[in-house]
């Protein structure tokens, strides 16, 4: 069944790849919003006006979302959006580019983004929200919260567990069994060999604190 029509929220980088993702499978995308006028065509799309447009015009079951807001860090106006239209009644879709590899037991919650290339494997759960980013690789039994943002090329082995609004940086690896707290930040590159405390960062091989 096809689903209804879908509006972007956003028009920076992280919409386009998202509306990229949705024309991939071949999803009416409507436009996106965004605050700054000047942006007036992402991917061939128009910009309808700014975020408040949407529950201004349309009716919360007549249309979708999709949140382009992407993260880097704190999750900002992506939380911020998401939780506002949740609130208002409207629904998030999740985004699944064609070319990502999702095995058929992995749960996912509104919302959840995994882009082109990704892999998650068996047993995976992903909260609300979240951005599982180009090429990144989810192996089995990882608990990922919501709002967390993994980002191009990470690596989560085995029974990983991410707290909410966490942020796992470009190409950081995580070894089994490992458990990132809420709120934290893994710099790019990094491998991380032992826990990490709610609301810090860590950086380096091996991974230690940074604040
Ligand atoms: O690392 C990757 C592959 N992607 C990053 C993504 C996950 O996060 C990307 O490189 C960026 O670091 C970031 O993407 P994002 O959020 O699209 O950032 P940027 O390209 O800077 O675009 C932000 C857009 O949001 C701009 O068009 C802003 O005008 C708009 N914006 C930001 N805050 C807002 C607000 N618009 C409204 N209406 N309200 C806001 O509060």
């Amino acid at each position: 069944m096809k689903s209804l029509p879908i509006i972007v929220l956003g028009g920076g980088g992280h919409a386009r790849v998202v509306i990229d993702a949705l024309l991939a499978c071949n999803e009416q995308v409507l436009g996106f919003v965004d605050a700054d006028p000047d942006k007036t065509d992402v991917e061939g799309l128009r910009r309808l006006g700014q975020v408040e447009y949407i529950a201004e015009t349309y009716r919360s079951d007549k249309v979708l979302l999709a949140n382009g807001f992407g993260s880097i860090g704190m999750p900002g106006a992506r939380l911020t959006y998401f939780e506002k239209y949740k609130q208002w009644g409207f629904q998030f879709i999740s985004v699944i580019h064609p070319r990502a590899i999702v095995s058929p037991s992995t749960t996912l919650e509104e919302g959840v983004q995994v882009m082109a290339g990704a892999i998650i494997q068996p047993g995976v759960s992903v909260g609300e929200n979240s951005i599982i980013n180009t090429g990144a690789s989810v192996d089995h039994d990882c608990t990922i919260g919501s709002h967390v943002h993994v980002a191009p090329r990470a690596t989560l082995s085995g029974t990983v567990r991410v707290g909410d609004c966490a942020h796992i940086g470009t190409g950081a690896v995580v070894i089994q069994g490992i458990d990132i707290g809420a709120e934290s930040m893994v710099g790019a590159g990094s491998v991380v060999v032992k826990d990490v405390e709610k609301g810090s960062t860590v950086l380096g091989n091996p991974a230690v604190r940074k604040s």
